[in-house]
């Protein structure tokens, strides 16, 4: 079964938003479990102190690298990557996310304050990741971000239908825009090759939306999108 192991000094807030839906029944249904780690537990002294002031001086606080090491080391990492959330890290992909959904699950560390000390960082070759260019409070909305992306693609975790939206990420483009009923709502109504019964007519219209909206959006996906067309295409 894979296995998160999270490492914070706000327990409490998990599981948070993976208790519910998809990953909340995954978590439910046993495909997945969630242990989590209260570093504040290995703090040794009468206030559980957990962080202190910047060798060199400035603003702020950082992490014990004692208390740190010694919750790390409290918890099972064998066989498991062990990471860091960081705006430091390495950018998430959907890629990443797949490797390591094959893996036997995550040991997070989640930071507070300024940061953690840097030896425990090498000590206990944490690999920074990061979910997005911008800082948040903390790494456990970052690390609930990458464990629902993870359990989503568990075996057995979502149906062969809800896949598709990713699939199209997989392939390198946006996905196409989606429609139900009513046919006409507020003046705006359904494209009518979605109407027209004619499925080979219906991908091929999916499928340069898909295009002109990664296109349109972000040229950045467009570009990789392109260079693997044309070097990918030759083979296969
Ligand atoms: C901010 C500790 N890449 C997202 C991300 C991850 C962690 C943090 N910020 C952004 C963070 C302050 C303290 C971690």
């Amino acid at each position: 079964m894979w296995r998160a192991s999270v490492l914070t000094i706000f327990p409490d807030i998990f599981p948070g938003p993976l208790g519910a839906s998809l990953a909340g029944r995954a978590l439910a249904s046993g495909a997945w479990t969630l242990d989590v780690v209260d570093i504040r537990g290995f703090a040794t002294d009468k206030h559980r102190t957990v962080d202190d002031t910047p060798a060199g001086g400035g603003p702020g606080m950082v992490m014990k690298p004692n208390v740190l090491g010694r919750a790390i080391d409290a918890t099972a990492t064998e066989r498991r990557p062990r990471l860091l959330l960081s705006p430091r890290g390495t950018p998430l992909t959907q890629t990443r996310v797949e490797a390591l959904a094959r893996e036997a699950g995550l040991v997070l560390v989640c930071g507070r304050f300024e940061g953690i000390d840097e030896r425990v960082i090498a000590a206990r070759d944490l690999e920074e990741v990061s979910i997005g260019d911008y800082v948040l409070s903390g790494g456990e909305i970052a690390a609930m971000v990458l464990i629902d992306a993870c359990v989503r693609l568990l075996p057995g975790v979502m149906g062969a239908a809800a896949s598709s939206a990713e699939e199209s990420f997989t392939e390198g483009l946006l996905e196409y825009p989606h429609y139900t009923r009513p046919q006409s709502w507020e003046g705006r109504t359904i494209p009518e090759v979605l109407l027209s019964g004619d499925h080979g007519k219906i991908a091929a219209w999916r499928r340069a939306e898909a295009e002109r909206l990664t296109r349109e959006r972000r040229p950045d996906l467009w570009a990789a999108f392109l260079r693997r067309f044309r070097a990918g295409s030759q083979t296969g």
